[in-house]
């Protein structure tokens, strides 16, 4: 296969790559691995640390956005529009969730499941090497300790992203409030990928490839947290756009 995504399979970032590819038709393979375990893969593709890093004939694409547009350029208007202002507001929105909606969920997410062994071991479940899994579990406590360094997951943290999910998905809600199907208007955009694709460490939605529903792994609180958001209008779209369009 001439094209591979390189991914954490669970990382939002990556699932919104993948969603994008296959939208558009692409044919790729996938080549997962766990946190940490990545780093090496993404060099040895030619990337900066992070992954979704995609392998194609012509180079290696890095960043989830440069993916979707990778792909998009194979299959014009399928998530871009082609109409200049309508792609303007499908990107600005893209942009919004990379930067913000992303590591808030991210975050919120990890600083609930990392302190339970058997959640994150359905996470880390599928798609990436047994080996990876074994070792990952030898270096659990030393790993997961990277990761809250890395992404400051701590209590604050995660208290600062619980306001910046609240205040996207209130901008989303907005933005749905005049009925209209998709956020840009009636047709379905890199905008909605990129919402629900980010948001779904913090919905569960079914349906999505890599994400167990980690509900029941969750505190009280932070299971009556997930409920309120699914309920919630931009909530109920996420959700809605893993029924009718993953
Ligand atoms: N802006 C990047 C964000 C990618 C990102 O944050 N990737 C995370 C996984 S969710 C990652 O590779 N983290 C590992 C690291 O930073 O070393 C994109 O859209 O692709």
């Amino acid at each position: 296969m001439d094209t591979v995504l390189v991914t954490i399979p669970f990382s939002h970032y990556c699932e919104k790559a993948r969603w994008a590819l296959q939208r558009c038709g692409v044919g790729f393979g996938e080549q997962g691995h766990l946190p940490l375990f990545h780093a090496l893969a993404v060099r040895r593709a030619g990337g900066r640390r992070m992954v979704p890093v995609l392998i194609t004939a012509e180079g290696m694409v890095q960043e989830s956005a440069a993916i979707a547009a990778w792909a998009d350029a194979r299959r014009p208007g399928t998530l871009l529009p082609v109409q200049p202002a309508a792609r303007r507001a499908a990107l600005e929105l893209e942009d919004l969730f990379d930067r913000q909606l992303g590591p808030a969920t991210r975050r919120w997410a990890y600083h609930q499941l990392l302190p339970d062994k058997r959640a994150l071991a359905a996470l880390m479940a599928r798609g990436a090497p047994a080996w990876e899994r074994a070792a990952f579990r030898l270096l659990r406590p030393a790993a997961i300790a990277l990761m809250r360094k890395a992404m400051n997951i701590n209590p604050a943290g995660a208290e600062r992203s619980r306001a910046k999910i609240e205040e996207v998905f209130e901008q989303v809600g907005e933005r749905l409030h005049d009925g209209r199907s998709f956020l840009t208007g009636e047709r379905f955009t890199i905008a909605d990928l990129a919402f629900a694709a980010l948001a779904a460490p913090v919905l569960f939605p079914p349906g999505h490839p890599f994400m167990p529903d980690a509900g029941g792994a969750l505190q009280r609180s932070a299971r009556q947290q997930v409920d309120a958001w699914r309920a919630s209008a931009a909530g109920r779209f996420g959700l809605r756009l893993y029924t009718t369009q993953r």
